[in-house]
């Protein structure tokens, strides 16, 4: 077992690392209030090779790994967790391409997501079907060579903005969860409305409704066979989510780093709030949670690397990190007290953000639900 980080890949995290404090964090706060999205960042992070990491060179990646995207992903979440959604958005759709594409596909959608020439996107959730993906109810009819997609998505990030992105629909609700299909689809299309949606955090990454009203489809952009599409969204939701184990992750380390320079500078009662044995027990808590969830999240992406199954220890590396993140975030608020709930400062942001990963991909109740039933010999989560 090797603990160290290659040079490339420290190299990597470096130039993230950099790049999250030159171009991101000088106006992260002031996107956040305004709710901006930023098409430039996007485009910058594909000309630095940012989405190309589990993507080879052949679609304009540079194969450097899953390690790779983890390690970009938390840096680029520890200055601004809604840009990190951003990745997950060009690189979830090109890798589930990938891996279920014709060369066709592959070499049409998965280039202009790596240099953020195409905002992507990728549409399951439904109004009435959010943990259970089986339940989704919008339709893809089958009309000479094309598709013709009817109902609507919902809370897809994205949504307002994205040019092209994957979206699954029945195309025989007669089989259950074994009629669902997979579809590329180029948004700029007929019949189709974009609804923005508010939430409570990441306010720079859009997120909002897609309604289809015989919304067309070409035949050509289905992904794998019709019926393929749940076992292909269960696959994409297990790369999609090491994602978010990575955002988390940045999200738990802003927030601690935040409560830690407090502690040090804050005096009250004549000494240093660290010094308090509370706020100590915050500080412990908040490392271990942290590092525990950062070895856990590197062993899923070391499993991935090595294209070895992943499913429960990416269960387990996204349910730890987004519930490190919101003790830490929940920590440095107390730590902070008015400072850390004021909007002046970048905490009550953390605070936000945080909340976002315990619902997202699968909620921390969905990630305990997968990783109980594995264990009790229900249903295996490697399969
Ligand atoms: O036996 P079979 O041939 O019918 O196959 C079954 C099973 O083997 C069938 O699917 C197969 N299957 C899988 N195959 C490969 C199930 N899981 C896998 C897998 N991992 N790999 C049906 O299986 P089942 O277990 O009976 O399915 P279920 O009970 O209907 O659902 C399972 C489950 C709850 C885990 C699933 O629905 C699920 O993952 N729900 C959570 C949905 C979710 O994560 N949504 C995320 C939305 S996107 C989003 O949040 C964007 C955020 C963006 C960002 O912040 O980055």
């Amino acid at each position: 077992m090797d603990f160290e980080l290659s040079e490339e890949l420290i190299a990597v995290r470096d130039l993230a690392r950099e790049f999250a404090e030159k171009e991101i964090a000088p106006t992260a706060a002031r996107d956040d209030k305004e709710k901006n999205f930023r098409p430039d960042l996007v485009k910058k992070m594909g000309e630095l090779g940012f989405y190309g990491s589990v993507i080879p060179e052949a679609y304009g990646g540079n194969g450097l790994g899953f390690l790779a995207m983890l390690l970009i992903t938390e840096e680029i979440a520890r200055v601004h967790s809604a840009m990190r959604v951003a990745i997950n958005m060009q690189i979830g759709p090109a890798v589930t391409v990938l891996q279920f594409g014709t060369e066709e596909q592959k070499k049409k959608f998965i280039p202009p997501l790596m240099s953020g020439e195409q905002i992507g996107c990728f549409a399951i959730t439904e109004p009435d079907a959010g943990s259970d993906v089986a339940a989704l109810r919008t339709t893809a009819t089958k009309d000479g060579d094309r598709y013709l997609l009817n109902g609507s998505k919902i809370f897809i990030s994205n949504a307002p903005v994205a040019h092209s992105g994957l979206v699954y629909a029945y195309t025989d609700r007669t089989q259950k969860h074994r009629g669902l299909t997979a579809f590329y689809a180029n948004w700029d299309q007929p019949g189709l409305t974009r609804k923005p949606v508010e939430t409570l955090g990441a306010h720079c990454s859009p997120i909002g409704e897609l309604i289809f009203d015989n919304f067309s489809i070409p035949a050509a952009n289905r992904l794998g066979n019709e019926g393929d599409g749940f076992k292909i969204c269960m696959w994409q939701l297990n790369q999609t989510r090491l994602n978010c184990a990575a955002g988390a992750l940045g999200v738990a380390r802003a927030a601690r780093e935040a409560a830690v320079n407090y502690c040090n500078q804050r005096v009250q009662f004549g000494q240093k709030i660290g010094e308090f044995q509370m706020n100590q027990d915050l500080i412990a808590q908040m490392i271990v949670h942290e590092e525990a969830a950062r070895l856990l999240a590197y062993r899923a992406a070391w499993l991935a690397d090595q294209k070895k199954p992943n499913n429960l220890e990416t269960s387990i590396a996204k349910y730890t990190a987004a519930e490190a993140a919101n003790f830490a975030a929940d920590g440095a608020m107390k730590i902070l007290g008015a400072y850390g709930y004021s909007t002046e400062f970048p905490v009550e942001r953390y605070y936000r953000d945080a909340k976002s990963y315990q619902i997202v991909e699968g909620s921390s109740n969905i990630q305990k639900m997968i990783i109980a039933q594995d264990a009790l010999g229900y249903r295996r989560a490697n399969r």
